[in-house]
C-alpha cells in the first residue's frame, strides 16, 4: 500500500522540516467561513489541513472535505473524533489509539467494530499513538473516554508512553493538551518525548501564540496543529505558519 502522505512527514522530519497543520472542526464553519479559511491556509502555505471535532455533531464532513479538495492542494488529513468520522474524499486518516488512556474501546474496541468501513475507504491510514496531556481545562476526549490525561509536568509518563507507542508499531505520536486547553504542552515534556522516538510528532492543543508554536518546533515537534485559535482570529494562520516554517533545521 502506498503511503504518499506518510512518506512525505517522514521524509521533512530527516529533513528537519517543520509543518503547520490548520485544524478545521466542521461543527464550526459554514461554507463561506471555510472558504476563507482555504484561501489564508493557501497564501500561507499551510502544510495540512487536519479535519474532524471530538464530536462532529452536523452531518457535513464530506462536503467540508469536498469542499477543500475542490479548492486546493494541501492534503486533509482526517483527525476522527469517532469511528463515524471517515470520508473516503479525503487523503489520509489518523488512526488514533489512545495510548494514554487506559479504555480499552478507544484502545483497540472500536477500531475493530470499524476496520472493513475504514479499510474500505480508500483512506491513507496513519497508525497513530494519541496521547492526551493535561492542559488545564477537562477535554472532551478525556470526558467520553473516560480516561485521565497524562499529567502536564510528568515528562516521563509522556516519554514512556510515546516510546511505547512508537515500538508497537505507531507511525505517529500526536500529543495533544486538548483543543481549547488553558496550558498547551510544554517545551520540556516535548523535548522529553522527541528525543526518545524516531517518528514523526504532531502537538497541538491551546496554542494561541506563533512563538509558542516556533518554541515546540525548536522542542522537537515535527507538525504544529491550532484550531481554537485560528477559529478566533484567521489571521494568525499566516503569523503561526511562518513561525513554524522558521525553523528550518533541527538543533541540538
Ligand atoms: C485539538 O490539537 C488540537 O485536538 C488543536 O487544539 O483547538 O486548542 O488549537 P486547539
Amino acid at each position: 500500500m502506498e503511503l504518499p502522505i506518510y512518506h512525505t512527514l517522514a521524509e521533512k522530519k530527516k529533513q528537519g522540516k517543520k509543518s503547520f497543520a490548520v485544524l478545521i472542526d466542521p461543527d464550526k464553519v459554514n461554507t463561506s467561513v471555510l472558504d476563507d479559511l482555504i484561501h489564508l491556509s493557501q497564501e500561507a502555505n499551510v502544510d495540512y489541513f487536519l479535519v474532524g471535532g471530538s464530536l462532529v455533531i452536523s452531518n457535513h464532513l464530506d462536503e467540508c472535505v469536498q469542499q477543500i479538495k475542490k479548492s486546493c492542494e494541501i492534503p486533509v488529513i482526517l483527525f476522527p473524533g469517532s469511528p463515524s468520522q471517515v470520508s473516503k474524499y479525503a487523503d489520509a486518516l489518523l488512526y488514533l489509539s489512545l495510548i494514554s488512556g487506559r479504555n480499552p474501546e478507544l484502545l483497540i474496541g472500536q477500531h475493530v467494530v470499524s476496520a472493513p468501513f475504514v479499510k474500505k475507504s480508500g483512506l491513507e491510514i496513519m497508525p497513530t499513538g494519541y496521547i492526551v496531556v493535561d492542559g488545564g481545562a477537562p477535554t472532551t476526549v478525556s470526558y467520553i473516554s473516560n480516561a485521565a490525561p497524562v499529567p502536564s509536568d510528568k515528562n516521563e509518563i509522556a516519554m514512556c508512553t510515546a516510546m511505547a507507542g512508537e515500538m508497537l508499531g505507531m507511525k505517529l505520536i500526536y500529543m495533544d493538551a486538548g483543543s481549547g486547553a488553558k496550558r498547551p504542552i510544554t517545551e520540556t515534556m516535548i523535548k522529553a518525548v522527541a528525543e526518545h522516538i524516531e517518528v514523526p510528532l504532531i502537538v497541538g492543543g491551546g496554542i494561541i501564540q506563533p512563538e509558542k508554536a516556533y518554541l515546540n518546533c525548536k522542542a522537537g515537534a515535527d507538525v504544529i496543529v491550532v484550531g481554537n485559535a485560528i477559529e478566533k482570529d484567521a489571521s494568525l494562520i499566516k503569523e503561526m505558519s511562518d513561525a513554524v516554517h522558521s525553523v528550518a533545521v533541527v538543533t541540538g
